[in-house]
C-alpha cells in the first residue's frame, strides 16, 4: 500500500498582515477538503463554537472535518500526532509567527509523511514599503517577502489601485515570486480543483486551461518548458508519464516558481495538466505553453 503524503503549505507574514483571516477564511470554504490547521496558539484563530466537535488538549477537531492543531508540544510532535490521523486529513497548513521565518518553517515540510507544496506570504499592502526601511523590523519583512514562493497582498480594499501597483512594483525587485491580490479562493491557493470535477469552479476571473497529453514526456522537455512559463501562471497542477520516471504515474506541482514530481497517488490513468494564471493572462499563451510539452524533440 503507498503511504498517504500530506500537501504542506507555509503561511508567513508580518505582525498584522492577515495570516489568520486567509485561515479563517479557508476553514470556512468546504470545497477544499479536510485541512489540519497548525497554529501556535487556539486564541489565534477565532473558530466558531458551533463548528467544533471535540476538543482535546492541543486538538480542536470541526464538523466540517477539518481539525486544528496548537504548537505547543513543538512541531516534530504535532507533525507525528497529525501522521497519526492522515486518514483523516488532506492537508496540513501551518500560520507561522508574525516575526518568524517561512523559510525555516518550510524545511518541517520535508518531514517523512509530508511534502512542501509552497510558502505564501502575506503582504500588508498598505505599510510595507514604509516598514521594509525600519531599522528594527525591515530586515525581518524583507526576508519573509524574500521566502515566498506565492506573495498576496492584503489590504488591497483600503488602496487606490495605483498605491497598489507602486507595491507590486517594488515587490518584483525583491522576490521573484507571483504577485496576486488577496483575497483568492482557497482552491487558487492550493493548486485547485483535482482533475476531472468542474474546472470553472474555481475563481471566476483567472484564467484556467487544461491540456491533455497522448504521450509521455521526457525530463529534458520538462526542464525547457517549465524555464518558459508564461509570467501570469501561478499554479499548476496535473499527472504526466515521464519515460526517465517509468516505473510510475508522476504528480506534476507547481506554486509560483517551485516545480514539484513525485509519484502519483490517484488512480487517475490521464496525463493532464490544468494551469491557473491571473485574470487577463491570454488564455492561447497558457494553452500554447502547455502545449510545449507534447512538441517533438
Ligand atoms: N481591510 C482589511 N483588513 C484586513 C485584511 N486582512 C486582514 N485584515 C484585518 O487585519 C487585522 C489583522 O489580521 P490577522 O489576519 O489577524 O493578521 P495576522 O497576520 O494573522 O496577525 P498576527 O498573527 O498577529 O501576526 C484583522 O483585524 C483583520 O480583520 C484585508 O485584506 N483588508
Ligand atoms: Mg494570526
Amino acid at each position: 500500500m503507498i503511504e498517504k503524503v500530506l500537501p504542506f503549505t507555509v503561511i508567513g507574514g508580518y505582525l498584522g498582515a492577515g495570516k489568520t483571516t486567509l485561515i479563517n477564511s479557508l476553514l470556512s470554504d468546504s470545497t477544499i477538503g479536510r485541512l489540519a490547521i497548525v497554529v501556535n496558539d487556539f486564541g489565534e484563530i477565532n473558530i466558531d463554537e458551533s463548528l467544533i466537535l471535540s476538543h482535546d488538549g492541543d486538538t480542536i477537531s470541526l464538523t466540517n472535518g477539518c481539525i486544528c492543531c496548537s504548537l505547543a508540544d513543538g512541531f516534530a510532535e504535532t507533525l507525528s500526532r497529525i501522521k497519526d490521523r492522515s486518514n483523516e486529513v488532506d492537508r496540513v497548513v501551518v500560520e507561522v509567527s508574525g516575526v518568524g521565518e517561512p523559510r525555516k518553517i518550510a524545511q518541517w515540510g520535508h518531514t517523512p509523511g509530508y511534502f512542501l507544496d509552497g510558502v505564501v506570504v502575506l503582504v500588508d499592502t498598505s505599510t510595507v514599503m514604509e516598514r521594509s526601511e525600519d531599522s528594527y523590523v525591515g530586515e525581518t519583512i524583507c526576508s519573509q517577502i524574500a521566502a515566498a514562493d506565492l506573495l498576496l497582498l492584503s489590504r488591497c480594499d483600503l488602496l487606490e489601485d495605483q498605491e497598489i501597483h507602486r507595491v507590486e512594483h517594488w515587490l518584483k525587485d525583491k522576490s521573484s515570486a507571483m504577485t496576486l491580490r488577496s483575497p483568492i479562493s482557497a482552491a487558487m491557493l492550493f493548486g485547485l480543483e483535482e482533475i476531472g470535477v468542474d474546472k470553472n469552479a474555481s475563481s471566476t476571473d483567472h484564467v484556467s486551461a487544461t491540456v491533455e497529453f497522448p504521450l509521455s514526456v521526457d525530463l529534458a522537455t520538462i526542464g525547457i518548458w517549465e524555464k518558459s512559463r508564461p509570467s501570469g501562471v501561478v499554479r499548476v497542477k496535473g499527472f504526466l508519464n515521464i519515460n526517465e520516471r517509468a516505473e510510475s504515474h508522476t504528480e506534476i506541482q507547481m506554486c509560483g516558481p517551485n516545480l514539484t514530481m513525485r509519484a502519483s497517488q490517484s488512480d487517475s490513468p490521464k496525463n493532464v495538466l490544468v494551469a491557473i494564471a491571473t485574470p487577463r493572462t491570454p488564455k492561447a499563451s497558457v494553452i500554447k505553453w502547455l502545449n510545449l510539452l507534447s512538441l517533438p524533440d
